[in-house]
């Protein structure tokens, strides 16, 4: 299928380097939750369901009454028209998984934007995806060009958006040198956080057109991007310093590949492209929330230990890991757990507070989590967004 892309990811496999610096943790929090957030959480989890219930009964009364109504019954009772959700890395991990369950509550038609076309195919199939619940369309992150054709495509699709997940990531903990996109932008920060920067951007217009009655964009943060976790101390920690880096284009060249402006680290990299996501959460609330009335989120989903994330993680982390995170953090959640909890993020009419970071308490149960200071740095999310907005010409 001329549709397939070329992986652009090594699968070789090195030895990682040692962690640079002693962690810190002087911060109070343990397990990615907060002390007092995790003590919040349990006590708050009786009100909260109660709130819940209430929430989700005035939410289906809005949707009764509301313009995205298309169907009627011969009783003339109307129902909801299914959503049209786009989740970009949806062959795979937490995309498949989250694809998947709101596939299959039948009140969701899933546009799963993949860079290989046959991985989703077989990937849908495997996972038993009602066949009239999904449409895979190709996008290749690492390619502006792609983003831009893919925005094309699903416009002349003419589907309605509803809601847009960026959720596809690379990682490349053991990489020694950094590896690029077509346009020359280092391949964790240019792919998790540029690609989607560009695609939420344009697409904002799709997301602003529709009838819906809950419209989201939803970018996937993670706890190792917050410094104020003990997860986020472990070296190396995010920090996306003063944005020379990002600044200069980070091509390696004549700039650093770094944000910071620093030596190039993979495992940096992928967490200060996380820390990225979640400060352009924040500011397209900022700018766009009144103004849309489009509820934008981030999220940590848990620890899902056992993805392709960690591909390129040598086989010993890839052993250990899962056990390390199930039996001694505790932070592990399977694939199928964490697709529910995002899939809540995209659908349930109580998670439809604006600006939010949502974690979940080990019952299961979302919260509102804290962002560490540097994700939560307002200044600093205007910066990246302006310098983002330059890099992939928009301005
Ligand atoms: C960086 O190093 C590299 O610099 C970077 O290039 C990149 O590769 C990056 O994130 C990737 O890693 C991080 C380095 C520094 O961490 C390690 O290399 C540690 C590897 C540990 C891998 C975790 C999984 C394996 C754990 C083994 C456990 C096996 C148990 C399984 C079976 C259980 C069944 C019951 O990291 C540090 O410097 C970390 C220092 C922080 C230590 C903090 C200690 C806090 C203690 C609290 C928790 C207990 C942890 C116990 C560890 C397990 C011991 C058995
Ligand atoms: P996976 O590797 O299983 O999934 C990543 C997805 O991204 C795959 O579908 C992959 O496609 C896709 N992708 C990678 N590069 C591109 C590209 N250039 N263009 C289009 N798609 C691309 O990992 P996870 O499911 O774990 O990761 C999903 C999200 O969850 C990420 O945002 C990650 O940061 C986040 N996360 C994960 C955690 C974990 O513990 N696993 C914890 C916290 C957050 P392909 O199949 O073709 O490789
Ligand atoms: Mg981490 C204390 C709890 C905790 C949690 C919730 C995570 C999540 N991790 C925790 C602790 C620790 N980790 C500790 C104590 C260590 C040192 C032994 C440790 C190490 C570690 C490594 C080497 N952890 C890792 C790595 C990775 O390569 C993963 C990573 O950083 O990817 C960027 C990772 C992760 N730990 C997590 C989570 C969720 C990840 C991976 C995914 C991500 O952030 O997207």
């Amino acid at each position: 299928m001329a549709l397939q892309a070329a992986s652009v990811v090594s699968s070789a496999f090195s030895v990682p380097k040692e962690g640079k610096s002693g962690a810190s943790f002087k911060d109070s929090s343990l397990f990615g939750v907060t002390f007092s957030e995790n003590l919040k959480a349990e006590f708050s989890s009786v009100a909260l369901s109660c709130k819940r219930e209430f929430k989700a009964v005035r939410a289906q009364t809005t949707a009764t009454t509301s313009p995205a109504i298309n169907k009627g019954t011969s009783e003339g009772k109307k129902t909801l028209r299914k959503g049209s959700v786009i989740v970009t890395g949806a062959s795979s991990g937490l995309g498949l998984a989250t694809a998947k369950s709101l596939a299959e509550s039948g009140k969701w038609h899933v546009i799963m934007a993949c860079r290989d076309f046959l991985k989703t195919e077989r990937a849908a199939k495997a996972a038993g995806m009602p066949k009239e619940n999904y449409t895979i369309m190709h996008l290749d992150l690492a390619s502006l060009d792609s983003v831009r054709q893919f925005v094309d495509n699903f416009r002349r699709s003419e589907r309605p958006l509803d809601v847009l997940v960026c959720n596809a990531a690379v990682y490349q903990p053991t990489a020694k040198e950094p590896s690029f996109t077509a346009e020359g932008f280092e391949l964790s920060v240019g792919t998790n956080h540029l690609g989607h920067f560009l695609l939420s951007r344009l697409l904002l217009e799709d997301l602003n057109k529709s009838d819906y009655p809950s419209k989201r964009l939803i970018i996937v943060g993670s706890i190792t991007g917050n410094t104020n976790t003990l997860a986020g101390n472990v070296p190396p920690k995010a920090n996306l310093g003063d944005l020379r880096g990002l600044a200069g284009g980070l091509n390696g060249l004549n700039s650093s590949a770094m944000i910071d402006g620093g030596d190039f680290d993979g495992a940096k990299a992928y967490k200060d492209s996380k820390v990225c996501n979640m400060l352009t959460m924040q500011e397209f609330h900022r700018r766009y929330h009144e103004e849309t009335g489009i509820t934008f989120a981030s999220l940590y989903p848990g620890c899902i230990a056992t993805t392709g994330l960690f591909r390129e993680h040598i086989p010993l982390f890839r052993l250990l890991f899962p056990p390390f995170q199930k039996y001694i953090t505790k932070g592990y959640v399977s694939e199928d757990e964490a697709g529910k909890r995002l899939a809540q993020v995209v659908s349930d009419p109580s998670l439809t507070k604006s600006g939010v970071y949502w974690s979940w308490n080990k019952n299961s149960a979302s919260f509102e989590n804290q962002l560490s200071q540097e994700a939560s740095d307002v200044e600093k999310a205007r910066k990246v967004w302006e310098v983002s907005e330059k890099l992939v010409g928009l301005a």
